[in-house]
């Protein structure tokens, strides 16, 4: 059995590896970080276009730094001993606009072994398939989900494009932007320089 996902933000089957805290940050974590995060996404993001925007910090190209902020939710990571011994080495921020979602697909070897995922601003869910076992996940403000082992490598997930709807006996509305810091480890950059040319 797996009780590292409450059943009040799961449905159907729960992967092994999966671990979601819903209260991971405290309200005024989360009040600060999305404030935060609003006046990078006004300045660094574009502010046009229907697409996912993203910035990364720290690996895999190192050209900005992790946020001040960031060292506290590191360090609370390292507490739970998610990422085992070494801290993870980036954060990839991502903007979802309203009906904006990504398609299903499980995250290459390059991004590393375990995938720390906190969510800010508009709920969502997730959903997560192995051939027929489905799940699906209800991503608040200031929760936390980690994939690691079958979570990781064996099941799909997606953020689907859906504007509203109901999860459990909720409903839910994205109305206002989504935003989600992943958390990651990446030790090799092959991919990332022969991409820019650099190898
Ligand atoms: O926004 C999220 O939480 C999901 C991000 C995602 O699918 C990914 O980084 O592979």
């Amino acid at each position: 059995m797996n009780l590292q996902v409450p059943k009040s933000h799961i449905s159907g089957t729960i992967p092994q590896g999966l671990t979601l805290i819903p209260d991971f940050l405290t309200a005024k974590e989360r009040k600060d970080i999305e404030e935060w995060t609003r006046v990078r996404a006004a300045a660094v993001l574009p502010n046009k276009g229907s697409g996912m925007h993203y910035e990364w910090f720290g690996a895999p190209d190192f050209k900005a730094e992790f946020p001040e902020w960031s060292q506290e939710i590191v360090a609370r990571l390292q507490e739970r001993k998610i990422f085992k011994n070494a801290p993870p080495n980036s954060i990839l921020l991502t903007q979802y606009r309203p009906g904006v979602g990504n398609n299903t697909h499980i995250d290459e070897d390059r991004y590393g072994e375990i995938i720390a995922g906190l969510s800010l601003g508009a709920t969502c869910v997730m959903n997560m398939q192995r051939f027929r076992e489905k799940a699906q996940l209800l991503l608040e403000s200031g929760s936390m989900y980690v994939f690691q082992n079958e979570a990781r490598r064996d099941w799909t997930h997606e953020i689907p494009r859906a504007t509203s709807g109901k999860f459990q006996d909720k409903d839910w509305q994205r109305t206002d932007d989504r935003f989600s810091y992943t958390f990651r480890k990446i030790d090799d950059l092959s991919w990332w320089k022969w991409w820019n040319g650099e190898s």
